[in-house]
């Protein structure tokens, strides 16, 4: 399939030039009146019935109009950000602000048009763990979105680069809450401190106050739940620490969009994304951060501790989103004379 595109200075000259040129079997697939006059047609030919228009009009130059012919760029950004979006089940109006966003921007590069237009509308702030002055974070969310998992990945991350660490529990509820993180610190030979108030809790943010790093577990909460939440917004006052929300990928969006919402109630201003090797479909984390106005900051890509989390920023959200396909052929080596390739389908879901 060949596409071209005609200028003239009315819909039946340009027709005639798509006739002349591609033949009679030339589909038009988009017309747009030019900003200086004029009109402006892109019609598509196969490649066979090129080649007969071709021969057809063969005949001596002099009997035909000269013809502007231009070649369309390889790849409609915009048309490749819409249907990306609408692949990952984006929100219809989110979906419209982020196509706006991408069309106005001079790249070739989808999954950069993406990534701008992510940045315009969403926070992204990952995690510091800078050598003292950090807050401490305690991990709140539904139950087995991961809070454990990530206390164990965030203490493993800090104990790596060398920072001191203080791990506290307050998940002293759900039989073997506990058992599971205190098998992890003693293995990595860090303090695990467990609490079952908001007391407790602030005499434990003393105690490990030199820390690098102060991480704190929580029961999962329902946040559909009046008691499970007012008893989670006791727990936060204990201290000047931050919750984080950590919600997995691949839930319905109007549910995901409406836990977040719950806990932003409580002060929650960002939200760490789990399972993302687990989901095919982000747009649901797209719209909660957008209705719950919540900003991103790290993702996990399996359930391994030491994997560790990944940073997250506009860009490697966008190249998340991208099919299988584009990634391969930006990834593999560009061929020194043109060739045809075929796609490698990569069911990989490292972040780039
Ligand atoms: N594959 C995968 N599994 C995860 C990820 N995050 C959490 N899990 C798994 O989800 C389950 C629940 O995690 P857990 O930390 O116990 O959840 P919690 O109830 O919120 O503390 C465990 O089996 C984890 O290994 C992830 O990013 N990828
Ligand atoms: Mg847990």
């Amino acid at each position: 399939m060949r596409l071209k595109s005609f200028h003239a200075k009315s819909m039946s000259e340009a027709m005639r030039m798509v006739r002349q040129t591609l033949g009679d079997d030339a589909i038009i697939v988009a017309t747009r009146e030019e900003d200086g006059g004029g009109v402006r047609v892109t019609a598509a030919v196969e490649d066979d019935d090129l080649l007969m228009a071709q021969a057809r009009t063969a005949q001596p130059a002099r009997t035909r109009p000269v013809v502007v012919v231009e070649e369309e760029p390889e790849i409609d950004v915009g048309e490749v950000v819409a249907d990306v979006l609408h692949r990952h089940g984006v929100p219809a109006a989110l979906a419209e602000q982020l196509i706006d966003a991408a069309a106005g921007l001079d790249t070739d590069d989808p999954a950069l048009a993406l990534g701008a237009a992510l940045d315009s509308m969403f926070t992204f702030s990952p995690l510091q763990d800078r050598r003292g002055g950090n807050k401490p974070l305690i991990l709140v969310g539904p139950p087995g979105s991961g809070k454990t998992l990530i206390v164990a990945k965030l203490a493993a991350q800090a104990v790596f680069r060398k920072r001191s660490v203080g791990v506290i529990t307050t998940d002293t509820v759900r039989a073997g809450g506990m058992e599971q993180l205190a098998a992890f610190t003693r293995l990595m030979k860090i303090k695990l401190a467990t609490v079952e108030d908001p007391d407790a809790l602030a005499g434990a943010f003393e105690v490990s106050r030199g820390a690098d790093v102060v991480l704190v577990d929580t029961a999962g909460r329902n946040p559909y739940n009046r008691e499970d939440m007012a008893d989670l917004k006791a727990l936060l006052s204990a201290g000047v620490a931050e919750p984080i929300l950590v919600l997995p990928a691949g839930l319905d969006a109007m549910e995901a969009a409406d836990i977040a919402q719950s806990f932003k109630a409580l002060g929650v201003r960002r939200m760490l994304i789990t399972r993302l090797d687990m989901a095919r479909r982000l747009g649901s984390l797209l719209g909660t951060a957008h209705r719950a106005r919540m900003a991103f900051c790290n993702a996990s890509v399996s359930s391994k501790v030491a994997e560790g989390l990944t940073p997250l920023n506009p860009v490697a959200f966008a190249r998340l989103m991208m099919p299988a396909e584009d990634k391969a052929a930006r990834n593999r080596p560009k061929p020194v004379a043109p060739a045809k390739t075929k796609a490698v389908r990569s069911s990989s879901r490292t972040i780039p």
